[in-house]
């Protein structure tokens, strides 16, 4: 039964990665920090509906996941999906329109910054039920199976979602059906305001997949690169017929649940300690120790990352609403 479980650890003279990928993964992790500050900003003047759940700090998860899928894999994510609709190619323009309510928004405005969905760019549904996104993944593996597709199914959860029943359910069945599903656990240590430890008795939320005979990995989800391998080989082995993987991501919200909270539940000291090694400083140390990206390479992609969520934005404020008709459609 052991063998199921692993830690991975990132052993650098197996990574191959080119400069382009080093530039694809800064790239990516800058384009999700830039737009969840500026989303901030948007939610504080007032200018959005409904809360908002940041995923700062969370950002390599995002990113080291879906460098590996293609256009048409599915992904199913939560109210703190933004990042991951932007790692799997979402436009900001259209992100920003949707969260502002705006017709040119994935959703028509109708989704707002919890509900992110399309079927363009293989976003199932974000769903704001916790855990209720997992079994939906599994039925897209289960028709990727059906026609034999070569497409795989990612679920994103938190670890607070591993105590829903649905979890378990889908796991079990996509266990049994040998599903090409690979199940993303960020664990940022908290389930909204309760520490996952208090609710959970095992030292990893990945053993809870022993339960169901899935290979089961943690890996640390600061690490951009580990992710990206760790996610690469469950991808293969989802492709090539060998059924689900679980990877528990450890990482850290480094805002509160939602904005607005005021994060009485843990010590500014803990989240001070998590920012030293949160993913993007982290990611620039290795690329400058390494040698594969130097300052200005790296200073020139945040830049021109930065200005093109500005620019997403300002048009994206500048659309139009929908009618008021428009109520009334994709009403079920
Ligand atoms: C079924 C259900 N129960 C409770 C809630 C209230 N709730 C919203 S977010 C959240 C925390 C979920 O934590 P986790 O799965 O770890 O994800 P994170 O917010 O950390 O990304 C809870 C309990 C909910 N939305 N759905």
């Amino acid at each position: 039964m052991e063998e199921l479980f692993r830690s991975f650890h990132l052993d650098e003279s197996t990574i191959n990665w080119d400069k382009s990928r080093y530039k694809q993964a800064w790239r990516i992790m800058n384009l999700i920090r830039a737009f969840e500050e500026k989303s901030i900003q948007i939610y504080k003047k007032g200018l959005m509906g409904g809360s908002l759940h940041s995923s700062i700090g969370q950002e390599a998860v995002a990113a080291g996941v879906c460098m590996n899928l293609n256009k048409d894999d599915y992904i199913s994510i939560t109210y703190r999906g933004r990042g991951q609709a932007l790692a799997k190619g979402a436009d900001p323009f259209r992100l920003f329109s949707e969260i502002l309510g705006k017709k040119t928004g994935y959703c028509k405005g109708k989704g707002g910054p919890m509900h992110i969905a399309s079927q363009e760019i293989g976003i199932l549904v974000a769903n704001g039920i916790v855990g209720a996104g997992i079994p939906i993944a599994v039925g897209a593996g289960l028709s990727i199976k059906t026609l034999k597709k070569n497409q795989v199914s990612v679920a994103f959860f938190g670890d607070g979602a591993t105590n829903q029943g649905a979890f378990h359910e889908a796991l079990n069945l996509a266990a049994v059906l040998k599903l090409p599903i690979i199940f993303i656990c960020e664990n940022n240590l908290y389930s909204e305001m309760t520490p996952i430890k208090n609710a959970v008795l095992n030292e990893h939320l990945a053993e809870r997949g022993l339960a169901y005979r899935i290979p089961s990995i943690v890996v640390d989800g600061n690490d951009v690169r580990a992710v990206y391998e760790v996610a690469k080989q469950a991808v293969n082995r989802a492709r090539e017929g060998g059924g689900p993987t679980l990877i528990e991501a450890e990482t850290y919200r480094l805002v509160g649940h939602m904005i607005g909270d005021a994060e009485t539940y843990r010590s500014r000291e803990e989240v001070e300690e998590w920012r030293l090694k949160e993913p993007i400083t982290y990611y620039r140390d290795i690329c400058l120790k390494r040698n594969v990206l130097n300052q200005r390479e790296l200073d020139e992609i945040q830049q021109q990352v930065k200005k093109e969520i500005e620019i997403a934005y300002e048009r994206a404020m500048k659309s139009e609403e929908p009618e008021m008709e428009e109520i009334f459609h994709d009403v079920y």
